[in-house]
This record gives C-alpha cells, structure tokens and sequence, in this order.
C-alpha cells in the first residue's frame, strides 16, 4: 500500500440501520437519516449503512448476516417512534412482542417471547448518558427512553443484545444499542402537528451518537433526561 494511503479494509466500521416505512407511512426518517452516513468516516471508522425490514423475525436475520458480513466495531439501530419529541437512546430491550398494528408481512404476535428462556432484558451497551449530554449540548432535543417498545424495533434491540453477547473485534467487546428518532416535519402535518425533528439535524445527531459511542468508554452519570 502507498505511504499515506487509508487501507479501508482494516479500518472499524460501525453498522449503522434504519427501517423501511411501516404503519401506512411512505417514508421512515430512520432510513433516510441513516442512509446519508453511508461511507461517512466517524472517528476513524467508517459507517455502513443499511435498512432492515420492519417484519419480526426477518429484520432480526438481516441484522445479523450484516454483522457477520462486516465484523463492525459498534452497531446502532434506528427506528421510527412518531410523537416523541427528540432523539430517544433506549435503556433496555425486552423479551416480548406484542404488536398493535401487524408487521409489513402481516404478522401481529401478541404477547410471544422473542426468545424463549431468553433473558428478560438486554441492557443497551452504548454510553447513553453521554450520548444524551452531546447532543443536548449541539442543541438537539434528547433523552435516555426506558422503552422501545415491544414492535418491531424492541424485538430488533433484543436481537441486536444477544447478537453481541460475547462478540470482539480486535477493539475489545463489540458494543451497541438502539435509537428511535421523532418524525420528520412533512409525516408531522399529518399526525396533528406531533413532534418532529428536520433531516439534517436527525443526519447530525446520528453522527453525534456515533461519535459520543466511540470516544466513550465509561458513560457519565448524570441526573434526569428521561421522560418515556
Ligand atoms: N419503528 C417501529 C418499527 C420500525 C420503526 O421504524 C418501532 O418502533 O417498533
């Protein structure tokens, strides 16, 4: 390799995911956010992004071929949360599905363990707190979420926890977790004016989270900022 040439292959990647449009909406901000880091270089890493299905099951199985595939370092999942008003960093995943509306292949499993015997809860190994403190401080609304849920973006977390139990790269234990974004401003004027952030600050803050989750090995301790 020339002096001076970045060698890509041995540089860290971050799998980076977003949903595909669910519930009857045309567009899921998760996806069209996470979409725009795709090649990005966060903090010598670089970004790899990519949509999953919003089906149980099918999202789970894609989400783990792309880690196997690319052996990333750190591993973010964003989805969709219509009505919350900021960046949500999700605490913990449950052991549960049980769906209000059905899935985009029809499937609606009400009250079935994701695993059974599976453990009840995963926590999210990103420094959430931290994560929180920087994008409040670049002026993004956020706060650390004690749910995602239990549709299809919980049962992708839950997945994602178990997938990485164990798991290294050559930069010590693969870490990840979960974000739900708010609504974009156009899906907002038809959801009674709800909460929305604008795609460039959801692009900017996603960079931020994965910045925060890669300079941070000890999350900070810091008081409130969860409202959900
Ligand atoms: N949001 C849904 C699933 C896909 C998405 O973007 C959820 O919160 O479960």
């Amino acid at each position: 390799m020339r002096k001076g040439c970045i060698d890509l292959r041995r540089m860290r990647r971050v799998l980076l995911t977003g949903f595909e449009p669910f519930g009857g909406e045309p567009i899921n901000p998760s996806w069209l956010a996470a979409s725009r880091l795709e090649g990005e270089v966060i903090a010598d890493a670089t970004v790899i992004a990519r949509q999953l299905p919003c089906v149980f099951g099918d999202a789970m199985a894609a989400l783990r071929r792309e880690i196997d595939a690319h052996d990333p370092a750190l591993v973010i999942c964003t989805g969709q949360a219509g009505g919350r008003d900021g960046f949500s960093i999700e605490r913990v995943a449950i052991d549960v599905d049980d769906a209000s509306i059905p899935d985009n292949a029809g499937k609606q499993p009400i009250d079935e363990p994701i695993v059974r015997g599976g453990p009840v809860g995963y926590w999210s190994t990103l420094p959430i707190k931290a994560v929180v403190a920087a994008l409040r401080e670049a002026g993004l609304p956020a706060h650390v979420s004690q749910t995602a849920g239990t549709f299809v973006c919980n049962h992708v977390f839950y997945g994602l926890m178990r997938a990485l139990e164990g798991r290294h790269t050559s930069d010590g234990p693969v870490r990840g977790g979960f974000v739900h974004v708010p609504y974009l401003p156009e899906q907002a004027e038809r959801h009674a004016n709800a909460p929305s952030l604008a795609l460039h600050d959801l692009v900017r803050g996603l960079r931020l989270v994965i910045a925060t989750s890669l300079a941070t090995s000890t999350d900070a301790h810091l008081i409130g900022g969860a409202t959900h």
